[in-house]
């Protein structure tokens, strides 16, 4: 396949994070995920942290694929759970990418608990050629709701208010996610990068 040097793809199966990344680069690139690959691998994240695991999702990529490729290894931290459910976020409930039993079990674990701080955590890997060119991160503080509000977002977005604000990311809506989230501030950080590499 030749290299298209607007593409980037992303290193992704959550239609989720490829859609708020679009929304907010969507303009410097066409931005495309692992989904409109079908015959590529599925990688598996064996790592323990959101760089190992953020790193094998680039690399296994872009050895398959022309041009740029960026993952996104990302989750919740939250402090009166000793950091679960981090690198395990998206399979907390027991059944892998199943948001509503993640946020089940979530309020389950929090009942009760008065310390609510927690934030997000977002680590991302550009590479080429199945080299890593660099690595970005990005966090948002905040806290965890008694009850899940709102209906944007996705994963712990309705349990998840932001610092400064009493509202979840569900009900903020997607301007205010991604001006202030732990994606979008990964995301700059790229944006910057490749704009210093012309
Ligand atoms: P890929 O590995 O294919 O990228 P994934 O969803 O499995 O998709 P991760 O392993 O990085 O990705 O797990 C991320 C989980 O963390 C995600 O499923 C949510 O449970 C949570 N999470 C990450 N970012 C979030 C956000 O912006 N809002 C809500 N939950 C988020």
């Amino acid at each position: 396949m030749d290299e298209d040097p607007n593409r980037l793809v992303i290193a992704t199966r959550n239609a989720h994070k490829t859609q708020e990344i679009r929304e907010m680069i969507g303009d410097c690139f066409e931005v495309v995920d692992v989904t409109a690959f079908p015959d590529l691998p599925e990688v598996e994240e064996t790592g323990t942290t959101f760089l190992e695991n953020a790193t094998l999702k680039a690399l296994a990529i872009s050895r398959e694929l022309e041009g740029l490729v960026l993952s996104d290894d990302s989750g919740l931290e939250v402090d009166a759970l000793d950091g679960r459910p981090g690198v395990w976020s998206s399979s907390f409930g027991g059944e892998e990418g199943n948001h509503a039993k993640n946020n089940e079990r979530m309020m389950r674990e929090m009942a009760g608990i008065a310390e609510r701080s927690a934030r997000f955590r977002c680590v991302m890997v550009l590479a080429r050629g199945g080299e890593v060119l660099a690595h970005f991160d990005g966090s948002v503080e905040g806290r965890i709701l008694d009850e899940p509000s709102g209906a944007g977002g996705f994963g712990y977005d309705p349990l998840f208010a932001p610092e400064g604000h009493d509202r979840s990311f569900a009900e903020l809506g997607a301007e205010v996610k991604n001006g202030m989230s732990h994606r979008g501030r990964a995301l700059a950080k790229v944006v910057a990068w490749l704009g210093d590499k012309g």
